[in-house]
C-alpha cells in the first residue's frame, strides 16, 4: 500500500474511533443588536468561570428545579394543580442569571427580546419582562452551567432553566410548570410537545440545551418627531404613541403634530407604533382616532 492510502485509512480509523464531541458548552457570546435587528451594537463572550467568578451565582446547590412536560390529557391541558408529569426536567443546579448577561452589553428595554441559542441552532426568545420583571412563579430565567449529578461536566449545559418559587404547587416544590408558563409568559412564548396529533403544552420544552448566545433583539422604538425634541411617549402603554410631542400628555398639539408630519412618521418612525386603526399604514384616518381621543 502507498503510505498516503495508509495515512488515509489511519485517519478513517481515528475519525470512527472517536466519539462525536459532547455539545456541551463553556463559552457564551452575548450580543446586542442595533434597530436593524443585524448590526451589532455591543458583544462580549464569556465563559463559566467568569461567570461564577464574577456574577451573582443562581441556585444553591441543593434545591431542585424542575420543568414539566405535556399532561397527555385533553380535559387538563395546562394542569395548574401541578400533579401531572412534573419532572420531565429536574435539575439540582446552579447558574448565571439572563439579566446579570444581558446587562454586561448595555442590556435591555421594555419591547426588546432575548434569542436563547444552542451550538446545535435551537433557539427560544423571551421578551423583556421575563428576564427584569419575572413573576415568582417564573423565578429568574438562567443559563444553568452545573448540576449535582455531573457538576461542570454536565453534559447538557449550558441550559435555559426558570428558578421558580414554590408557590404554585402543593408539595411545595419548584416547578416552573405549564400553567406557570400560561401565566408568566405571552402566547407566541408558549412551548409545547407533539404527540399523536396534538399539541401538549410543555414548560420543558423551553429549556433549551447547549446554549452558546444570547441576542438581544431590541423592539421598535420611536424617535423625536421634527417640531418637538422630546421622542412620542406610549402614555398609557397599549404599544400605541399617542403622545406624539412627547410631553406627556395627550392633547391637541399632538394632533397637530402629528397629522403636519405625516409623510416624516410614515417615513421614519416604526410604523407599528402609530398606525393606531392596524391597517398597516401611517394616513388620515390615525388623525381621526388621535382627534377622537383627545
Ligand atoms: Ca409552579
Ligand atoms: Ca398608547
Ligand atoms: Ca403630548
Ligand atoms: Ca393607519
Amino acid at each position: 500500500m502507498k503510505p498516503t492510502i495508509v495515512l488515509l485509512l489511519l485517519l478513517l480509523v481515528l475519525i470512527v474511533a472517536v466519539p462525536a464531541a459532547s455539545a456541551q458548552t463553556t463559552n457564551l457570546t452575548v450580543i446586542r443588536y442595533g434597530w436593524d435587528n443585524k448590526t451589532v451594537e455591543e458583544s462580549q463572550t464569556v465563559n463559566v468561570s467568569w461567570m461564577e467568578n464574577n456574577l451573582p451565582v443562581y441556585g444553591d446547590g441543593a434545591t431542585p428545579y424542575l420543568l414539566q412536560g405535556p399532561t397527555l390529557n385533553l380535559t387538563n391541558l395546562w394542569d395548574p394543580a401541578e400533579d401531572t408529569n412534573l419532572d420531565k426536567i429536574n435539575e439540582t443546579l446552579k447558574g448565571t442569571s439572563i439579566r446579570d448577561l444581558v446587562d454586561l452589553v448595555g442590556g435591555m428595554q421594555p419591547g426588546d427580546e432575548v434569542q436563547v441559542r444552542a451550538v446545535d441552532g435551537l433557539k427560544k426568545r423571551l421578551n423583556y419582562t421575563n428576564i427584569y420583571k419575572p413573576q415568582a412563579r417564573q423565578g429568574p430565567a438562567v443559563v444553568a452551567w452545573w448540576n449535582a449529578r455531573n457538576g461542570y461536566a454536565w453534559p447538557e449545559s449550558m441550559r435555559l432553566f426558570f428558578l421558580a418559587d414554590n408557590s404554585t404547587n402543593p408539595q411545595g416544590v419548584h416547578v416552573f410548570g405549564n400553567e406557570d408558563m400560561r401565566q408568566c409568559l405571552a402566547e407566541k412564548y408558549w412551548t409545547y410537545q407533539y404527540d399523536w396529533g396534538i399539541y401538549y403544552p410543555s414548560s420543558a420544552s423551553l429549556s433549551v440545551k447547549y446554549v452558546a448566545y444570547l441576542e438581544i433583539y431590541p423592539g421598535p422604538r420611536a424617535l423625536a418627531v421634527p417640531g418637538s425634541s422630546k421622542v412620542p411617549t406610549d402614555i398609557d402603554g397599549d404599544g400605541l404613541c399617542e403622545d406624539i410631542n412627547g410631553d406627556g400628555v395627550l392633547d391637541f398639539n399632538d394632533v397637530v403634530l402629528y397629522f403636519n408630519q405625516m409623510d416624516w412618521i410614515a417615513d421614519n418612525e416604526p410604523v407599528s407604533l402609530f398606525d393606531y386603526n392596524g391597517n398597516g399604514e401611517i394616513d388620515f384616518n390615525d388623525v381621526i382616532w388621535l382627534f377622537n381621543r383627545v
